[in-house]
């Protein structure tokens, strides 16, 4: 099911402007900038030019004090990457690990550090006003993890990836900076998941027809920007979202979930961008009346020339993207037969071509795709590689999806980096 979140947004916009929406740690300044750029109040701009700013430069993490602070599992550097507060998978680690991503090297996003949560001492509230209740009483109702874990449970394979994956391309390839996480294309795993449907939840703590936003929780540290308190990490989701695919998480491969990937609960949003899926969920709001975070507001929407002034929509689907499980500036001998693998994912559908160039995207050929195509999930792909020629060359690799989007050569910039969907530019060498 496809979701409209921008002329959801439009909506929801439409009704804050009306006193009908709530929007705590947003300011009113940043939502009438939103409401202008949507065109929900097309005077605005004109009346009052000096709020016509561009986009605040935020920076996802700031500069760590030492490697990884805050994750709990080991992060070996033939494994990952090191980035603030985050850990990316190397893509050479990935090569012969089948469908899903080991938990040893699955990608760690923390806004601050992970909290080693109690599955015994965890509940989930679910409240809000979009809920059935006596008049005047807050509605309110509690899950325990048992009580969850003896309800209906569906298994989904599903990647979780950054909107930011990829950023560092908008730089080192295209020459336009963007601020926050410098990814290469490690920002993304694919895993099996197990938990309860959210729908059935939202449906034994009540929920009316009056419902349209969500906004589940983190239980993980407030997160502190540019010296502000922005609260925990919580992202309101449209109902119609919710109640199509989305789980509450609290097994990934078969084990019990990890504390770095939201013990003992995460909210798992498919197709959606990575901060949707909120870890160590605590609650959920259920909300009669639209919803806004700074994280709907303030980031995961385009800021920047090209984009509708004062930013796009929020971002909701993700973009198709390929990778080779090969080491930048690898070498590879002359005169033989390499197998190049690699795998592709998309937001909008799942994966129906690759095509593959060794040759600097000189010439390209099918590669051969190993998995049927599967929304929410990526598929593997493999080609073979007789170089002749010793000297530097560069690695393509270029997916199509069952939508009919295929990935571009140069991707739109934003002033925040998200959703590189371009084809990247993998360096190696032949060597003789
Ligand atoms: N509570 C909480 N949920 C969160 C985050 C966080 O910092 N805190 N990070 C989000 C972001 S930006 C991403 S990309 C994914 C990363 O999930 P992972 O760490 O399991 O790979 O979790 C999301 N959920
Ligand atoms: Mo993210």
């Amino acid at each position: 099911m496809r979701i409209n979140e921008s002329a959801y947004d439009r909506r929801r916009l439409r009704q804050w402007l009306g006193g009908e929406a709530r929007a705590e740690g947003v300011s009113r300044r940043d939502l009438l900038r939103l409401a202008a750029a949507a065109g929900v109040l097309t005077t605005f701009t004109a009346a009052q030019p000096a709020v016509a700013q561009p986009a605040r430069a935020v920076a996802d993490t700031p500069a760590p004090p030492s490697p990884a602070p805050g994750i709990v599992k080991p992060v070996p550097p033939e494994l990952f990457t090191i980035r603030g507060t985050n850990a990316e998978t190397n893509w050479p680690a990935l090569h012969g690990t089948g469908y899903h991503t080991p938990i040893d090297r699955f990608f760690v996003r923390n806004h601050t550090s992970t909290p080693v949560l109690d599955a015994d001492d965890w509940s989930l509230k679910v409240w809000g006003s979009g809920l059935r209740g006596a008049p005047g009483v807050e509605r309110a109702v509690e899950f325990g993890y048992r009580d969850l874990r003896r309800m209906p449970s569906v298994t989904v394979d599903a990647f979780i990836e950054c909107a930011g994956n990829g950023r560092s391309y908008f730089t080192s390839q295209q020459g336009d900076p963007a601020t926050g996480t410098a990814w290469t294309l490690g920002a993304i795993g694919s895993a099996r998941w197990r938990g309860v449907p959210l729908s059935h939840v939202l449906r034994l703590a009540g929920l009316t027809r009056h419902a349209v936003d969500l906004q589940p929780r983190g239980l993980d540290d407030t997160w502190v920007s540019n010296g502000t308190d922005l609260g925990h990490v919580r992202r309101p989701l449209p109902l119609a979202k919710a109640l199509d695919d989305v789980v509450l998480a609290y097994e990934m491969n078969g084990e019990p979930l990890p504390y770095d990937h939201g013990h003992p609960v995460r909210v798992l949003v498919p197709s959606w961008v990575g901060i949707a899926n909120i870890k160590w969920v605590g609650d959920v709001e259920v909300s009669a009346e639209p919803l806004y975070s700074p994280w709907n507001t303030d980031f995961y929407r385009l800021f920047g020339p090209g984009h509708p002034e004062g930013g796009s929509a929020p971002l909701a689907g993700q973009t198709v993207k390929s990778a080779f499980e090969v080491a930048a500036g690898a070498d590879f001998a002359v005169g033989r037969r390499h197998r190049l693998t690699g795998r592709s994912w998309s937001g909008g559908g799942g994966i129906r071509r690759v095509e593959v160039s060794t040759d600097g995207g000189t010439t390209w050929r099918h590669a051969d795709l190993h998995d049927r195509p599967r929304a929410s999930a990526w598929s593997r792909w493999s080609t073979d590689w007789h170089p002749t020629t010793p000297g530097p060359t560069t690695l393509l690799a270029r997916a199509t999806d069952t939508g009919g989007r295929t990935q571009p050569s140069h991707t739109a910039p934003n002033a925040q980096g998200y959703l590189f969907d371009a084809v990247v530019r993998h360096p190696v060498t032949v060597v003789a």
